[in-house]
């Protein structure tokens, strides 16, 4: 074992000399981060479990569920979605939803079980045509009693504060992966794109959501970058999403080898060292996961997961199937009583 992986995650905290290219002040290094990843793996989700009870009732998950509100034909080449133009997916493009329509979705996300409603759109950023409407699925969809949260692309100060305005509760807007991977990955926009928009929904006083997708040919030092990244903005999200990519026929990624499943968990237990109190949400990706290793996921300190038949273009564990796992774990669901 190394000496590194031997301390404790304060102690790694104080190895740190350096800190990654691009962006933050925060304490993590890469270093110490991989550390963590090399820890045993029994010893690694043990002190996941642990730091997840000091701060998080580990029999309690959050519950989010996804609409795609506008779908498909987006200008940006991200080499893992199924709504870039750039890809023949085969997917029928679709304009932004009416509001109603959307609503109607979100009394059912509720009556579901769910407490917050996650609003996406094929955007590389919106149009100013398009902030009054989506405004106004905010401030309805609040009004059901639902969290709101919505991603929409790149945002600048004024459309952060629109939403703010409209009463948005979290901004989703995801790293993806580590500085020097995303090139790789997405020739669009850069890395400094997103973390500009996370500046400004920070400064807008909306909460961050942000993660990334692991198992698009990333190295581990490539995911310990990514959570490094995420663990050092300031404050960390406070919620974070791991996807597990989802292969899609006809992009860039469709290939590419799935990542080992332990490896995807050992993920989840850094996120949920290195971010105590963020939610750490189980994303996409669950369909392709048996119940035993989503568990493994819960008991690395996974406490919430996107809940509905449907992600955003691709499908999810249905309902029914997701409560009767949650009882058979006696696990509660956060905002419901019972
Ligand atoms: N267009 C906006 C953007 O990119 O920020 C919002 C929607 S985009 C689909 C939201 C996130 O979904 C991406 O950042 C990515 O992390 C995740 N995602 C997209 N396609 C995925 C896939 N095939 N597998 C796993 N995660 C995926
Ligand atoms: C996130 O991190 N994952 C969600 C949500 N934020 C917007 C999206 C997952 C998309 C999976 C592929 C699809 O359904 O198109
Ligand atoms: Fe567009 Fe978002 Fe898909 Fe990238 S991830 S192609 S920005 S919808």
């Amino acid at each position: 074992m190394s000496t590194l992986a031997t301390l404790s995650p304060d102690a790694l905290r104080r190895t740190v000399t350096s800190t990654p290219s691009i962006t933050a002040s925060g304490p993590w290094t890469v270093e110490a981060v991989e550390a963590l990843y090399a820890l045993p793996f029994m010893e690694l989700v043990f002190r996941a479990q642990q730091v997840h009870r000091d701060h998080f009732d580990p029999s309690e998950i959050q519950l989010s569920t996804l609409l795609s509100i506008k779908t498909g034909g987006c200008a940006e080449d991200c080499g893992y979605c199924s709504q870039s133009a750039h890809f023949d997916t085969g997917l029928k493009a679709e304009k932004l939803m009416p509001v109603e329509e959307v609503l109607e979705a979100a009394r059912a996300a509720k009556a579901q079980g769910a407490s917050r409603f996650c609003m996406g759109a094929a955007w590389r950023s919106p149009k100013a045509r398009d902030m009054e409407r989506v405004s106004a699925m905010v401030r309805e969809v609040k009004a059901l009693g639902l969290e709101t949260c919505m991603t929409l692309g790149m945002l600048d100060a004024d459309q952060a504060a629109s939403l703010k305005d409209a009463g948005l509760d979290y901004y989703n807007h995801n790293l993806d992966t580590a500085p020097e991977y995303y090139g790789k990955v997405v020739g669009t926009r850069t890395y400094q794109d997103r973390l500009d928009t996370l500046q400004n929904v920070r400064s807008a006083g909306i909460n961050v959501c942000s993660g990334g997708i692991l198992g698009m040919g990333e190295t581990r030092a490539h995911r310990a970058g990514l959570i490094a990244q995420l663990a050092n903005l300031d404050p960390c999200p406070e919620s974070v999403p791991i996807n597990n990519l989802v292969p899609i026929p006809g992009t860039p990624l469709e290939g590419v080898a799935p990542i080992d499943p332990f490896e995807f968990v050992r993920t989840i237990a850094v996120a949920r060292i290195t971010m105590p109190r963020s939610y750490v949400r189980l994303s996409a990706g669950r369909e392709q996961m048996d119940e035993a290793l989503q568990v493994l996921c819960f008991m690395a300190g996974a406490n919430s997961m996107f809940y509905g038949d449907h992600l955003l273009t691709t499908s999810n564990p249905r309902t029914g199937r997701d409560r009767s796992l949650l009882e058979r774990l006696d696990m509660r669901v956060e905002g419901h009583e019972g």
